[in-house]
């Protein structure tokens, strides 16, 4: 498996969490990363590609989540050996990868939109979903973060999907199943 997990901060715990990370005393913190296989390799990893011309075998990602013990998120995404200068839109979605892009699910959003998927703008929007569309540099690399006043409601966030345009309308060419995790020390509301 070619991923690791990041234990950040030894600390005791005070806070219940979830997910794959560290409670620490100020809230809880993730760190992953891998490099990108297509769903047919060998050595199978957390981060599948389903498009190698803009998402290249061994390419790398890195996801890290801290939720504030108030419950604020900030997720940050750090990409290598991508397509230089070209625009591509990522999202938190609910489910882990699999082999069809489909598997992830739909966007998480804090608000649910009962109307599932989701594509009303009022709902399907960056304040109530995670976007982390980014634009790689001459070299490949890129990031993003994104803070929201709200923490992940427990296993209901699972993967991260880059998307071949930014915004709501491009195809899924990518995924990395993400631990992201969850405080319950404070209610996940805004
Ligand atoms: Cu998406």
């Amino acid at each position: 498996m070619v991923a690791g997990i990041f234990v950040g901060v030894l600390a005791s715990a005070v806070l219940a969490t979830g997910g794959g990370g560290t409670a620490a005393p100020d809230g809880y913190w993730m760190r992953t990363d891998a490099r990108f296989a297509p769903p047919t390799a060998f050595v199978p990893s957390a981060a599948l590609t389903y498009d190698a011309s803009l998402v290249p075998a061994a390419s790398r990602i890195e996801v890290s989540q801290h939720t504030e013990a108030g419950g604020a998120t900030t997720v940050r995404l750090k990409v290598e050996g991508l397509k230089p200068g070209y625009v591509y839109g990522v999202h938190v979605h609910q489910k882990p990868c699999g082999a069809e892009p489909a598997a992830a699910g739909g966007h998480y959003q804090h608000r649910k939109d009962p109307v599932q998927p989701s594509m009303d703008p009022a709902y399907a929007n960056a304040d109530n979903e995670v976007w982390l569309d980014f634009t790689p540099d001459g070299n490949g690399a890129g990031d993003a973060s994104a803070r929201h006043g709200w923490n992940f409601r427990p296993g209901e966030a699972s993967s991260v999907v880059l998307h071949d345009k930014p915004g709501m309308t491009g195809s899924r060419i990518a995924c990395f199943t993400v631990p992201f995790g969850w405080t319950t020390g404070k209610a996940a509301t805004d």
